[in-house]
């Protein structure tokens, strides 16, 4: 079985693999560690990862970028206006969740969030089974802290559609501080201090910082902030409004106008921004960018720095509130680690650095931390892998509250309760205690709406309790329900039952003195006496309650339907690939063809044999060029078998030939 951990990233994704060796990132097919989180669709098939991202600018409208962004989110959330301007395919309403129409297999389609990531984690889990060349199922996966229960929801189901078994969706400053932690020999022990290191993560869209104190075998996160829209797209778009200017002026053409050099300029303003982390400045040269015109222009450092301004100001506000939740001063801060491409920009590390007036860190792979993390994570989990167990207490970024209607046998009873508070330990098991003489329901939802992203419902589930009902004397029956915020970060009320407070006698437990506690005999003699019992009441389990749950995870039915479209899809795209890769077969072997007839196998073959065989040749080849370049998988296959009949005796004669003088050269050499 495999252990996969995959950093989800909103630009590139990177997927690690734990081996007996440790962890290794995996190259995907064009050798990169690193894919393109994007999805694109085709006349004849979708492009996934790569294949995506060399098709982009010339298939805008079809592109869609984001992902992970756009799951569980809605179209008029203010948050998915803001990603709008970063995806160039239109998105849409799909059924109450935020999605994207295009066109596909030569009709408009709509898929939702949920679905376009379920495609883009078929995608991860072939790159990963193609390198570890085993099923790949079991993964752990990253997501950014402020993700709330519909978006974890939402990702859960896509993992599920792609067949995959989600076995822990990890907030992404998390999964640093177990690859972190995990690999330090030198961990505080229990009664000494703890270290603690800010851990912070500035990638394409978010900055997240999470303080974490780590003692031998434990990480305990303390608290997570965030800046939702701090990433480098906004140094990119800093940069792009200041070329697009720039060329209005000079060169009298508005790109804005013209989704094509828009999004050329972008590729440009991403690539001149890390060269100005190295240097001090870069040129930008773009050939026909729009109506024939050439641009060319030069860019600073130090201007790069002044158009960012607005965001830089804004760098030191995650790492206040960090610490402010944390009860923490800079100085209490022993380590500041850095992940995240972002975190290269010079004027960022400065920032961060004169925050904390420390020197800051950058042992962990700024790229590769997460996704390493997340396979150390699948590793623990793993009920195959063997490796030292390392507690993750995380914790709760939003307070969950559950609300019910008064039962009309308690007139004072109160009607919600905050069960989880911002910064308990997550995951985290609550029993909540109902008495009743009937079925009730409860609900959940996020206390402080004004803490979620965007216009994110604050709505979590419904929760019915069934099979409750007065006892013989018409009492109340003792209602306990099992509420759990899980190993995702995801709210559920996983079991019910009912209890019955009953005396039941049990031994008094006996203080014993330290000396008593030394001596081995003195065991034997106490267990001679008859322990002391005392009568105590207590809440006996009777029975269980069925519990009937309404979320915004999909039903099964509707996940087996995606899931079935999913597979059909990669059936359809596998036959696509399959067919491009016979027709190039059939390309490369009438060329090599062509070369040997009057090279190597010249001498094999009568004149007649090589006409006809020419022949042959010259007519496949102008049905390539012709009707043939839009052909199936079976008419190249039985276009090579054509050729093959009239060349495979000449090849054969030649082969013949050179075995015949190997076994006379081995017979030379052995006398
Ligand atoms: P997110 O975490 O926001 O979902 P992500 O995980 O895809 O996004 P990363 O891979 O951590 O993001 O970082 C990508 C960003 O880092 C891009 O904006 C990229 O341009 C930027 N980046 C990478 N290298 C450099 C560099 N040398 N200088 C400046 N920026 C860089
Ligand atoms: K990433
Ligand atoms: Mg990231």
């Amino acid at each position: 079985m495999s252990v996969v951990g995959v950093d989800f990233g909103t630009l590139n994704t990177v997927i690690a693999v734990a081996r007996n060796r440790g962890v290794d990132v995996i190259t995907n097919e064009v050798s990169n560690r690193a894919t393109p989180s994007l999805v694109g669709f085709g006349p004849k098939s979708r492009y996934l990862g790569e294949p995506a991202k060399t098709q982009e600018i010339s298939n805008l409208k079809n592109t869609v970028s984001s992902l992970k962004r756009l799951a569980g989110r809605t179209l008029n959330d203010p948050d998915v206006q803001v990603e709008q301007q970063f995806v160039s395919a239109p998105l849409v309403d799909v059924n109450g969740q935020v999605g994207a129409e295009v066109t596909y297999l030569g009709k408009k389609e709509k898929f939702t969030g949920t679905q376009l990531v379920s495609m883009f984690l078929s995608k991860v889990k072939s790159t990963a089974s193609a390198e570890l060349k085993l099923p790949v199922s079991d993964i752990v996966m990253s997501v950014p802290a402020w993700f709330t229960d519909i978006q974890r929801r939402s990702l859960m189901d896509a993992a599920e559609i792609a067949g995959l078994k989600l076995l822990r969706l990890m907030n992404d400053t998390t999964a640093a501080a177990l690859g972190y932690g995990i690999t330090k020999l030198d961990l505080p022990t229990a009664e000494e201090k703890p270290r603690r290191v800010a851990f912070i993560d500035i990638g394409h869209s978010n900055y997240t910082c999470s303080i974490v104190e780590f003692k031998k075998g434990e990480l305990t996160v303390k608290s997570t902030a965030y800046d939702r829209h701090f990433g480098g797209r906004d140094f990119d778009k800093a940069l792009v409004d200041h070329l697009a200017a720039e060329f209005k002026e000079k060169y009298k053409i508005d790109i804005n106008t013209n989704p094509k050099a828009l999004v050329r300029v972008h590729a440009a303003a991403e690539k001149l921004k890390k060269i100005l982390s190295a240097n001090q400045q870069a040129p930008v040269n773009i050939e026909s960018l729009m109506n024939d015109v050439d641009v060319a222009t030069m860019m600073t450092r130090e201007g790069l720095e002044t158009l960012v301004e607005p965001l830089l100001k804004r760098a030191h506000v995650p790492l206040e509130a960090a610490l402010a939740e944390a009860k923490l001063k800079v100085e209490d801060i022993d380590i500041i680690e850095l992940v995240g491409g972002c975190t290269r920009v010079p004027a960022l590390k400065d920032r961060i650095q004169k925050f904390f007036g420390k020197t800051l860190s950058f042992t962990l792979n700024q790229d590769e931390a997460i996704a390493r993390g997340c396979a150390f994570s699948c590793a623990i989990l793993s009920p195959v892998f063997r490796v030292r167990d390392f507690a993750i207490h995380d914790i709760v970024n939003y307070p969950i509250e559950f609300t019910w209607e008064k039962s009309p046998d308690i007139p004072d009873e109160d009607t919600s309760l905050t069960v989880f508070n911002k910064g308990n330990v997550m995951p985290s098991t609550k029993i909540l205690t109902f008495y009743r003489k009937e079925p009730f329901q409860l609900e959940a939802k996020y206390a402080k709406p004004e803490l979620l992203p965007g216009k994110v419902n604050p709505w979590i589930g419904r929760f019915s309790v069934k099979g409750v009902k007065a006892d013989s004397k018409d009492d109340f029956m003792i209602c306990k329900l099992k509420a759990r915020l899980n190993l995702h970060g995801i709210l559920n009320v996983e079991q019910g039952y009912y209890v019955e407070d009953m005396e039941v006698e049990e031994p008094i437990p006996e203080e014993k003195k330290d000396d008593e506690k030394k001596d081995p005999d003195a065991m034997d003699t106490e267990a001679a006496e008859k322990p002391k019992t005392r009568k105590v009441k207590k809440q006996v389990r009777k029975g269980d309650l069925p519990i009937v749950s309404g979320t915004s995870s999909l039903d099964e039915q509707s996940k087996q339907t995606a899931a079935e479209q999913e597979s059909s899809m990669i059936m359809e795209d596998k036959l696509v690939a399959d067919t491009e890769e016979k027709k190039n077969e059939l390309e490369t072997y009438i060329y090599d063809m062509r070369n040997k007839i009057d090279d190597q196998y010249s001498e094999f073959a009568s004149e007649d044999e090589k006409t006809k065989l020419k022949a042959k040749l010259e007519t496949v080849e102008e049905w390539l060029y012709d009707e043939g370049d839009d052909s199936t998988k079976a008419i190249y296959i039985s276009k090579m078998d054509e050729i093959r009949g009239l060349a495979g005796p000449i090849a054969q004669r030649y082969f013949d030939k050179v075995e015949e003088e190997r076994q006379a050269a081995q017979a030379i050499a052995e006398a």
